[in-house]
């Protein structure tokens, strides 16, 4: 069974820590990347993606078909539009854990509604980016429970 843990972010995430701290943190992406490897030891092993386009996110997805154990996904704001992600979600068949850093709820109407939580089996909103290595710890926990 595959070992691989793909962690795929979305349009924006790449300013993350740059931008808009009071709503994100001072945070930057390859800080959450080293933390979920960390946390993997050598037990599991991270890729860490981040696209600003619909098309390379589904792509991702349909590759971890191949070669991953579990996706834990913050898809930004195609969270809220993107059936294309939605429907690569649902022919992955592991754990799908989506992530957000802020609380959607807490925020704008048109956040409230998310398309990956139709698929996702569990969902971390407004932990910051420690809600990235809740993802990783549940999707290995998952994927141990299943040898
Ligand atoms: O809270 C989250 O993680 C979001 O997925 C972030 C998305 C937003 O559209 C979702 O509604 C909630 C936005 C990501 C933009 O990230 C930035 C980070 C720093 C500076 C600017 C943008």
């Amino acid at each position: 069974m595959s070992r691989l843990i793909t962690i795929l972010n979305g349009p924006n995430l790449n300013l993350l820590g740059k931008r808009q701290p009071h709503i994100y943190g001072y945070d930057t992406l390859e800080t959450v990347e080293n933390n979920c490897r960390t946390l993997c030891r050598d037990d599991f092993e991270v890729e860490f993606l981040q696209s600003n386009h619909e098309g390379q996110l589904v792509d991702w997805i349909h590759r971890a078909r191949e070669t991953s154990c579990g996706i834990g996904i913050n898809a930004g704001a195609y969270t809220h539009t993107s059936v294309a992600i939605l429907d690569a979600l649902n022919a992955f068949e592991g754990p799908v854990i989506e992530i957000h850093i802020s609380n959607v709820h807490k925020r704008e109407s048109f956040r409230h509604h998310s398309y990956i939580s139709l698929r996702a089996d569990g969902a971390i909103v407004g932990f910051g980016i420690e809600g990235y290595e809740a993802a990783v710890r549940r999707i290995m926990t998952v994927v141990e429970a299943q040898k």
